[in-house]
Formats: C-alpha cells, structure tokens, sequence
C-alpha cells in the first residue's frame, strides 16, 4: 500500500467516529501525493504521521450559572496541533454542534492555511458546545470568563493565540480578554480580533470577507474577468458573510441571496446590506426580518434551496458540508463559473469533484479565507511592536496577502502536474513550508 493511503487507513482506525476530521484528512493528503513521491525522505522521518497527529489536545469542563440560577456545564476545547512555523493560532468555535471531530478538522486545515498567509504562525482550534443563541450578554459574559478560567494556563502570546470563529465575535473576544488579564495581570496580544480600544487592529473585522474577495476577484482578473455585474450567492449571515458581501458589492456584483440556520432571503434587486448588518449585527435577529422589512424580497424555510437560484459565482460563507453533491450539481447546471470558499470546508468531496469535472473555477477554504487569520497575525504584529496601523495600511496588506496566496497556490500545482487543480495546490503550497521546518526540527 502507498504512503498516504496507509496514512489515511491508520489515522481512520486510530480516531473512529470523526468524519470531518477523516474528510479534511482525505481532501489534504490525497493532495499531497505528488509530494511524498517526490520526496521519500519524508516517508523515512514520519512526517505524514507526525503532521495528522496533534502535538496536544486540552479537554476541560466548563461550569457557568445562567441568569435564572440555573447550572450548565459545557465541554471546553482547544486542539495544539502544530507549531513547527510558529506560535500555535486560530479561532474559538462555541456552537452546539461542535465535538473533538470539527475541531480537530477545523485544526488541521488550519495548519496549512497558516502556513500559505506567509507569516510565522502555527496552527490550533478550540471552542465549546456552548450555544450562543438566545443568551443574554450577561450570560455570555459568565460563560466566557469561566471558558477562560481553565484556557487561560494554556494560551500565551508566544504560545498559542485564539480568536473567533462562529459564535464569537467581538463581544466574546473581549469577554474572554478581560479574564485573561485579570488573572495573569499582562495586557499582551493573546487574543486576536480584539476592539480597537484595546489592542485590535483595523479590518480585522472584514478580513475574511474582504479577503476572500480579494482572492476570487484575482481569479478573475487572470481570466480577464471582474465582479462587475457578476449575479452572486453569499450563504451565512455572520462576520464573512457580511464582509464578503459588502467588498463584492463595492466592486458592482450584486448579491442576490443569503441565509442563516433556518432559511434564505432571496433579493432580486441585490441584498440591502444596511438593513443586513442592522438585523444580523444589531439586533441579533433572524433573517426572515430581511423580507418582512425590504419589499421585493422572499423568504424561504430551509437552506438548501439556496443553491438553486441562478449565480456566476457562489461563496458560501457558513459552515462546514452546506454544498453537497446535489447541491453542486445544481450550481453547475445553473451555469455557476467559481466558487471560493469563505466557510471552512463548506464543500463536499463529492461536491468538489462536481465542480472539478464541470470545469468551475475552485478556490479551496485554506487559500480564499486565510484573510481573517493573516490580519489577526498582523494584529500580532502591532501588539508587539506597539504599533497602529492605519486601514489603509492593514487592507493593503491583507490584499497582496491574499493575491500572493493565489499564486502560490497556482504556481505549485503547475509544479506539481495539477494545472488549475487549486485544492491539491493550496495543500501542496501549505504543507511544504510546515515540512520543511517539521525535517529541521528532527524527530520531535
Ligand atoms: P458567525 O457566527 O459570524 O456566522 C455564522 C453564520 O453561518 C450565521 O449566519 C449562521 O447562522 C450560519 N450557520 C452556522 N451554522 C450553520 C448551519 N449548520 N447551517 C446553516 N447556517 C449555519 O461565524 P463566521 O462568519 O465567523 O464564520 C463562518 C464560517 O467562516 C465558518 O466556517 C468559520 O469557520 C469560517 N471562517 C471564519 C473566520 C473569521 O475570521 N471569523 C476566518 C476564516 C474562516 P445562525 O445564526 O442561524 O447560526
Ligand atoms: O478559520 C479561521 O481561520 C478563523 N476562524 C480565524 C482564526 C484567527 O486566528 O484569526
């Protein structure tokens, strides 16, 4: 048997019961072939075996009273999986949801991510089961400072750094950032995607969304194409979805549907961000509000049919397997041309190859949504340093981050035998700076 697939066969038998951990695991080391062939010596050291292992995985219980007097306990994660380039780094995912699996899935991918931004950062995940929905601020608040309480002995600016991912935003950030500094008594980065009064840095905030359109918009520009009027298709609601829509609006597409967990708006005319923000930021609603305030609009139970609407480029921008095979057959019957994925893993692998046979230009989750976390290491930066950047600057950078991660990604699988293959390329492109620092640091 090949190298990958008795990697694959082991780690299988070895972690049962963790699918999305399995489907990301297949999706990298399947692109990754062409490498080990090409090296043997990374066979020799172990390296695959080494790479799909966490180097540590913490699992603490968290305690927390709701406002009516009542005890919950929620399960804590936080998967260490790799530090061979930098300090250990990604977001903190509270959704009822999430188990060791998607954690562990979200850990790896970000491994590789990390590494195409270009910047010296590790990879690592976390979160709870906690579910956000319906809570008080005073609740969250309780239930982020006991989150802390036990992630705090863990974590350190020159160790490992968290920040959001679905479930947390702002607001959580600074919940748990508060805590940390009570109890270590430094106001250092520890915590990406602070507020700007302490320590954050300007378009954190929009650096996925933006960042993923920067990417698709690169794409595009190499075909001699561009965003304007391209039909887009925008699913989720939350911080990339939002951003996503507002730069791909600014460049003349118009963005006709979005969802949340119960359904999709459907806008003819083009989504009216500010009532969006206004519902989905402010208020915290759902987004059936969207059609009871804006005329025209439809509102439609269930989220899967929002793949059937017509679009030239679709983004899906909420979480992991939401396009499915039958999902991308009817983007692609619809005439899509590219998706880039602003959600981690929202494809598939049926649904990829879907997309790789009808020819549709795929920009992979760990190229096209390194954006967030390629700004939260450059709001590391400033911290250190003690610096702040203007807008200007921060969007700057995150744009030619973003432009180089494309071709990058291009460039190795041009390299590698795979032309226009971006899945294998971004594996291929991510991995071999990890590998090269995993062979230099020896066996450990
Ligand atoms: P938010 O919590 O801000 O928003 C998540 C959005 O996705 C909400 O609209 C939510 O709807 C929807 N959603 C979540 N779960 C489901 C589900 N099971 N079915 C349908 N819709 C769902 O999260 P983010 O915008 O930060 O994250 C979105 C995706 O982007 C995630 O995959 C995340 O890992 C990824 N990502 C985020 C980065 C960041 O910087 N924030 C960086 C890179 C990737 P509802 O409100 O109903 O739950
Ligand atoms: O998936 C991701 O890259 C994130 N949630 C952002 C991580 C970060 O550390 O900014």
């Amino acid at each position: 048997m090949n190298y990958v697939d008795r990697v694959l066969e082991e780690l299988k038998r070895k972690n049962p019961n963790e699918p999305e951990f399995h489907q990301a695991a297949t999706e990298i080391l399947n692109g990754l072939r062409p490498v080990v062939e090409r090296h043997p010596e990374y066979e020799k050291a172990a390296l695959l075996e080494r790479f799909v292992e966490p180097e540590r995985v913490i699992l603490f219980r968290v305690p927390w009273v709701d406002d009516a007097g009542a005890v919950h306990v929620n399960k804590g994660y936080r998967v260490q999986f790799n530090s061979a380039i930098g300090p250990y780094k990604g977001g903190l995912r509270f959704h009822p949801s999430v188990n060791l699996s998607i954690i562990k899935f979200l850990g790896l991918e970000q491994i590789l991510k990390n590494s195409l931004t270009g910047l010296p950062i590790g990879g690592g995940k976390g979160g709870s089961d906690f579910d956000p929905k319906g809570k008080t601020d005073n609740e969250i608040m309780k239930f982020c400072q006991s989150f802390m309480t036990e992630l705090y002995r863990h974590i350190g600016q020159d160790t490992d750094v968290p920040a959001g991912d679905i479930g947390v935003g702002g607001r959580e950030i600074g919940y748990l950032f508060g805590q940390y500094k009570r109890i270590r008594d430094e106001h250092v980065g520890v915590l990406t995607g602070r507020g700007l009064s302490y320590g954050g840095s300007l378009v954190r905030t929009e650096a996925t969304g933006y960042g993923l359109i920067y990417m698709v918009e690169e794409a595009l520009r190499c075909r001699k194409d561009s965003f304007a009027g391209k039909t887009v298709i925008v699913s989720g609601s939350g911080n990339v979805a939002i951003y996503a829509c507002e730069k791909a609006q600014s460049l003349g597409a118009k963005v006709v549907a979005m969802y949340d967990s119960n359904g999709y708006v459907y806008d003819k005319a083009g989504i009216k961000l500010d009532v969006m923000k206004q519902i989905k930021e402010k208020e915290r609603a759902r987004i059936k509000e969207y059609a009871n305030r804006v005329k025209g609009a439809e509102y439609h139970e269930g989220c899967k049919g929002i793949w059937t609407i017509p679009c030239d480029i679709a983004l899906p921008c909420a979480t992991q397997n939401e396009i499915d095979e039958k999902s991308a057959e009817a983007l692609v019957k619809n005439g899509v041309k590219y998706v880039g994925e602003g959600a981690n893993m929202p494809t598939t692998l049926e649904g990829i190859e879907v997309f790789r046979k009808a020819g549709v230009v795929f920009l992979p989750a760990k190229a096209a949504n390194a954006g967030g976390v390629a700004t939260s290491a450059l709001e590391m930066a400033q911290s250190s340093g003690r610096l702040f950047w203007s807008f200007e600057e921060v969007d700057r950078k995150l744009k030619s981050i973003m432009v180089s991660i494309y071709h990058n990604m291009d460039n190795a699988a041009r390299e590698y035998g795979v032309e226009g293959d971006y899945v294998a390329g971004a594996n291929i492109a991510g991995f071999m700076k990890v590998a090269d620092a995993m062979m230099a640091h020896g066996i450990v």
